[in-house]
């Protein structure tokens, strides 16, 4: 065998080896991802229930809507870059939320009566807690957020996954939403960013105080 044919087999090999290395890389984000999908399932579940067990006493239902999704790859090279990470499969375990799941509901003190009862679950386990509500940010956003890990049982055994849980009302899903595609990190002027921020800040305490109307008269009628 010759230099050149032993290259050629070197390079045979090597490719072979990395097109192995690259599918057992893929089948492992595959599977990861599919867990993250499932720990999704387990807790917008759980929602559901409460959902429906809160209706028998109450006759109306906190939950207005669920929505769930799996963070796109993009997103998460964005992420995975910003906080200065390698882009490496082990790297995703440092991110809390490439599962989300929102729960809009239809008051605020819904919000923190969902967030106990999930809590209380003892297949959660808070991670962390961030009130926007209690503490608005800067530009008015609102929201409760929750990290919490819960276990999914697959075929080989449990593993436990992170769920990033956001809760908001009505009124602050139709701010978030709508802030979020003017300009929520959009690279604005300053000028721009200065008087839209002053602006959306105070429709978010405007949506804040219909939030405590809208609770009054619940209130009112209940207690007819
Ligand atoms: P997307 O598209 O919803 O997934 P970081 O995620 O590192 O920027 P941190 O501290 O990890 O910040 O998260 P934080 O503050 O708990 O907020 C995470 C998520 O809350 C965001 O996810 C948004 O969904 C939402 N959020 C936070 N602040 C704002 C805001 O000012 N406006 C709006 N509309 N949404 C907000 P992502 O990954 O940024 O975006």
């Amino acid at each position: 065998m010759n230099d050149n044919q032993a290259l050629q087999l070197l390079k045979l090999l090597t490719d072979e080896e990395s097109k192995k290395k690259a599918k057992e890389l893929l089948q492992s984000l595959r599977s990861t991802m599919s867990c993250y999908q499932c720990a999704l399932m387990e807790v917008e579940t759980k929602f559901k229930v409460l959902n429906e067990r809160f209706s028998l006493d109450h006759e109306r239902n906190p939950i207005d809507m669920i929505k769930t999704r799996i963070k796109c790859a993009e997103s998460i090279r964005e992420k995975l870059q910003r906080k200065g990470l390698p882009l490496i499969p082990s790297s995703l375990e440092k991110l809390d939320d490439i599962a989300g799941i929102r729960v809009i509901c239809s008051f605020v003190d819904d919000i923190y009566m969902l967030s106990d009862c999930l809590l209380q679950q003892d297949d959660i386990f808070l991670i962390n807690k961030k009130d926007y509500i209690k503490n608005p940010k800067e530009n008015g956003y609102r929201s409760l957020h929750l990290i919490v890990e819960t276990p999914v049982f697959l075929e080989s055994g449990k593993r436990m996954m992170r769920v990033e849980v956001q809760l908001r009302t009505i009124a602050m899903e139709f701010w978030a939403s709508l802030e979020h595609r003017l300009r929520y990190k959009k690279n604005l002027s300053d000028e721009v960013n200065q008087l839209t921020l002053k602006e959306l800040s105070e429709c978010a305490s405007d949506a804040a105080k219909l939030d405590v109307k809208m609770q009054k008269i619940r209130d009112l009628i209940e207690s007819c």
